[in-house]
């Protein structure tokens, strides 16, 4: 049986090659997908983030780890997002202006693409005209924003803003989340909903357009 704090180690020390194939060894050994991301994967980011956080990493040590952790989200995606579910509803998905994190993102991407969910990603960095204009293309009924970093998370609140100034607040239902990100924030800045992780996220956006 694949060991699970191998694959940590390997995406630790940016071992794409070992990552590639120690997931495709436990999923082989028929570990479900979900456990190869939590224990394997996210893991290693929990351990990562302590490390930076106590001076033993640095920027460069936190950036092959997260190319490593997208090697074995690669391989993951298609399981973790099923295949050929008809859209449910539009989610315009992004990470807000000035913050570059992505790997928590695009995790929410693959959940809610799994759950059903057509999901425009516009990526990280995103400005509020974008998730603006891309609502309104789409005719989006969700827009689910990622902050990680404390000097971002008040983007979401520009994002809103601009929601309301665009004429399209109404419209759309404001999803948010992020490590950094607490139900009492999301309510402050007027979003309608927050989720601790990926799993959460698709558990809000489900009430959303059930609502609707
Ligand atoms: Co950065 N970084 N980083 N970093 N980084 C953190 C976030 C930090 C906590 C590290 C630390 O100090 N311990 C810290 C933030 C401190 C703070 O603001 N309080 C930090 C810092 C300071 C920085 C820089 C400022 C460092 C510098 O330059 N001096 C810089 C900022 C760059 C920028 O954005 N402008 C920076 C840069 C980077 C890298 C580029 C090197 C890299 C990111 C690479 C990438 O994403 N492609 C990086 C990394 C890897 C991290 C850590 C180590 C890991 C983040 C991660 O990917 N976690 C992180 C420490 C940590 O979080 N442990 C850290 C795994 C991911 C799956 O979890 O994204 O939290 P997460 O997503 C979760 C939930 O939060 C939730 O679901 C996911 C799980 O299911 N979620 C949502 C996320 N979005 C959601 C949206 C939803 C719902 C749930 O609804 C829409």
């Amino acid at each position: 049986m694949t060991d699970l704090s191998r694959l940590s180690s390997s995406v630790l020390s940016g071992d794409v090659n070992t990552v590639r194939q120690l997931t495709s060894q436990a999923l082989s050994d028929g570990i479900a997908a979900s456990d190869v991301l939590a224990l394997g994967l996210i893991a290693a980011m929990d351990v990562l983030g302590r490390r930076f956080g106590d001076g033993e990493v640095f920027l460069p040590d936190m950036l092959v780890a997260a190319r490593a952790m997208h090697a074995g989200l690669d391989m993951l995606k298609p399981i973790l997002a099923g295949a050929g579910v008809a859209p449910v509803g539009r989610v315009v998905l992004g990470t807000v202006r000035g913050d570059v994190h992505d790997l928590g993102k695009n995790l929410v991407g693959m959940m809610l693409e799994g759950a059903g969910f057509a999901v425009r990603d516009l990526g990280v960095d995103v400005s509020p005209q974008a998730f603006v204009e891309h609502v309104r293309q789409d005719g989006a009924e969700i827009v689910a924003m990622s902050a990680l970093l404390t000097t971002t998370m008040p983007e979401m609140k520009t994002v809103i803003d601009a929601l309301c100034e665009g004429g399209v607040r109404e419209t759309v239902k404001v999803l948010v989340g992020g490590s950094p990100v607490t139900e009492t924030f999301a309510r402050d800045i007027g979003a309608d909903g927050f989720a601790p992780d990926a799993y959460g996220a698709v558990a809000v956006a489900r009430l959303f357009v059930a609502a609707t």
